[in-house]
């Protein structure tokens, strides 16, 4: 099934300048990025972001990194891309997570692991509405498509 999820690339990402090669990775696999832009994460938007979280104790952690550098936040297509891109992450502690996922090969921590994407179909539909209003969403053929997969595979 044709999916859109939210992957935010993290300050930690943006600070030590991987930002183009973890795009590289999602647009190797053949993934479309539909919405994009750099932006600084507000405490507001944070709380609203880890909703789950608020209440814990390493939220004041968790808050002061998020908002600590911008974020590229971006709306990725493709067939089954809530799970596929969930996959590539890997466990959300880089010290678990598998080599040759993201957090596998570039990180070494559970805060600063690079990268957020959403868990599930419900997740998605309610972190892209806070990340992007309609209007930022860039429908386009991708020409590649051919290339990529059989027709009878979408
Ligand atoms: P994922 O990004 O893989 O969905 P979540 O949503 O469980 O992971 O966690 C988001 C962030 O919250 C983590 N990157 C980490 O910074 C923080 N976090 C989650 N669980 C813990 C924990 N048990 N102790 C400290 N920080 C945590």
């Amino acid at each position: 099934m044709l999916q859109r999820t939210l992957v935010l690339l993290k300050p930690d990402c943006v600070q030590r300048r991987l930002i183009g090669q973890i795009i590289s990775r999602f647009e190797n696999k053949g993934l479309n990025i539909v919405a994009m832009k750099m932006l600084r994460v507000t405490p507001e938007l944070a709380r609203q972001h880890y909703a789950e979280h608020v209440d814990k104790p390493f939220y004041r952690s968790l808050e002061d990194f998020i908002t600590s550098a911008p974020i590229v936040a971006m709306a990725i297509e493709g067939l089954d891309a809530i799970r596929v891109v969930r996959d590539m992450l890997g466990a959300t502690n880089g010290l678990n997570a598998a080599a040759g996922t993201i957090r596998g090969d570039y990180s070494s921590s559970r805060q600063m692991n690079l990268v957020h994407a959403s868990d599930g179909p419900e997740s998605a539909v309610r972190e892209l509405q806070l990340y992007f209003s309609a209007n930022e969403f860039c429908d386009y053929d991708p020409l590649l498509t051919p290339a990529m997969r059989a027709a009878d595979e979408a």
